[in-house]
């Protein structure tokens, strides 16, 4: 069938709009009609070139929501009209990751999503005789996908497509990372860098969690406003604050007489590989935690003194907020859906596919928070 995608033709090019060619599922293969997507920052890390596994021409996108319109041979979980949400971290329930409940990472098909083709090792999507890769699993740049069964989260219908489509990635991320990685507790001090689309989300998931001391850290001072929308206490910028913001933070953190501070969470959702040995720093020297979440381009590193580690504090990684994408997923939407979550706020712009590269523009611009497309 023929279908409008915005196809990532060439690295740090634009998106061009076209009509490519879909082929219909396969065996445990589902046709979704996506209703809408957000354009998230891994979209324009891979569009730039800077991703490892970056392939071209592919068909980004992997934060949608839409409607099942077919469904392969064998496939039972989901039917004909339901809603869903393409899960890049699928759900098999029968994996080793899955199955040792360590991990929120399964491994069943990481391998072909990686390279850009589905399950049996080839694409869906074409030009002609030429074919195009399918991004993440989901390429919800497309105004119809298929995916495997395991990579959908079958979700509320009333719930707005527009809104739940940020439920894919980055209200995910950020909650979760929060809820599911570092279980945070009632009382604790967390340390956000970063007020962006996912830093946002982890401040609301810390003030869900029942944090005390929420301090957003962020070099844009319009993030100040954003922050205290979404449960930020205190807010430093580290242009204000002159060049070692680190015994700036451990100071403002002290509390019940402490000699000395620090916060019980960090959570590093700059992007910006450079500064990110800062998070670790100004943690509490006993088993408390660090989250990295930015992804980085080839070649870059992290990295901080051992010190830091010697004396009990952990640096860890978080991949789509922890969360098992069947199981979870659907309850981030019930609790949208029952007022305890915010996203229409941070929904800043719609537009047509047409128009997708503005909402990349926007981003860069650091005007928008959430960009979404609506089909
Ligand atoms: P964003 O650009 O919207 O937000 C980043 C924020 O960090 C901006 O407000 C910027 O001003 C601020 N910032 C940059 N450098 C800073 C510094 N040195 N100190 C303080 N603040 C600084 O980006 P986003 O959409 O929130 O995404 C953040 C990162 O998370 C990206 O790398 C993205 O690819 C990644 N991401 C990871 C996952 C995951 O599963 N781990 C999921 C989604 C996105
Ligand atoms: N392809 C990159 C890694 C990109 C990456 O880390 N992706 C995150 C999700 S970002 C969503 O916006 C992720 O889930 N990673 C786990 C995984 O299995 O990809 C690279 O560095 O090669
Ligand atoms: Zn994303």
């Amino acid at each position: 069938m023929d279908v409008r995608a915005a196809v990532a033709v060439q690295a740090g090019k634009p998106l061009e709009v076209m009509t490519v060619q879909l082929e219909g599922p396969r065996a445990g293969e589902v046709l979704v009609e996506v209703k809408a997507t957000g354009i998230c920052h891994t979209d324009d890390f891979t569009l730039s070139g800077a991703d490892p596994e970056g392939l071209f021409p592919a068909i980004l996108g992997h934060e949608g929501a839409g409607i099942v319109v077919d469904v392969g041979p064998g496939v039972t979980s989901v039917k004909k009209g339901d809603h869903v949400i393409p899960l890049y971290t699928p759900e098999c329930r029968e994996c080793y990751s899955c199955t040792s409940r360590k991990t929120n990472l399964c491994t069943s098909i990481r391998s072909t999503q990686g390279q850009g083709v589905m399950p049996d090792g080839t694409s869906r999507f074409s030009i002609g005789k030429d074919k195009i890769h399918h991004y993440m699993g989901c390429s919800t740049f497309s105004n119809f996908t298929v995916l495997p069964e395991i990579a959908l989260a079958k979700v509320n219908p009333d719930a707005p497509f527009d809104k739940i489509c940020y439920i894919g990635c980055g209200v995910t991320t950020g909650i979760g990372a929060v809820i599911n990685t570092a279980k945070v507790e009632i009382g604790a001090t967390a340390i956000v860098f970063g007020l962006g689309g996912i830093g946002l989300n982890v401040l609301q998931g810390l003030r869900l969690a029942g944090a005390d001391m929420i301090i957003g850290v962020d070099i844009n001072p319009d993030r100040k406003a954003w922050g205290e929308k979404f449960g930020m206490t205190h807010f430093v910028n580290p242009k204000e604050v002159g060049d070692d913001i680190v015994p700036y933070l451990v100071n403002l953190t002290k509390r019940h007489g402490d000699l000395i501070g620090g916060a019980d969470y960090t959570f590093d959702c700059t992007g910006n590989a450079d500064d990110n040995r800062l998070a670790p720093a100004p943690v509490r020297c006993f088993q408390r935690l660090t989250h990295h979440l930015g992804v980085a381009g080839a070649g870059q590193e992290i990295s901080t003194r051992p010190f830091q580690l010697v004396t009990g504090r952990n640096w860890m990684g978080t991949a789509f907020g922890g969360a098992r994408g069947r199981t979870d997923v659907p309850k981030i939407v019930d609790w949208y859906m029952q007022g305890k979550i915010q996203i229409d706020p941070m929904i800043t712009h719609t537009m047509p596919l047409e128009d997708i590269n503005k909402g990349f523009e926007l981003m860069h611009k650091g005007e928008s928070i959430r960009g979404v497309v609506v089909y």
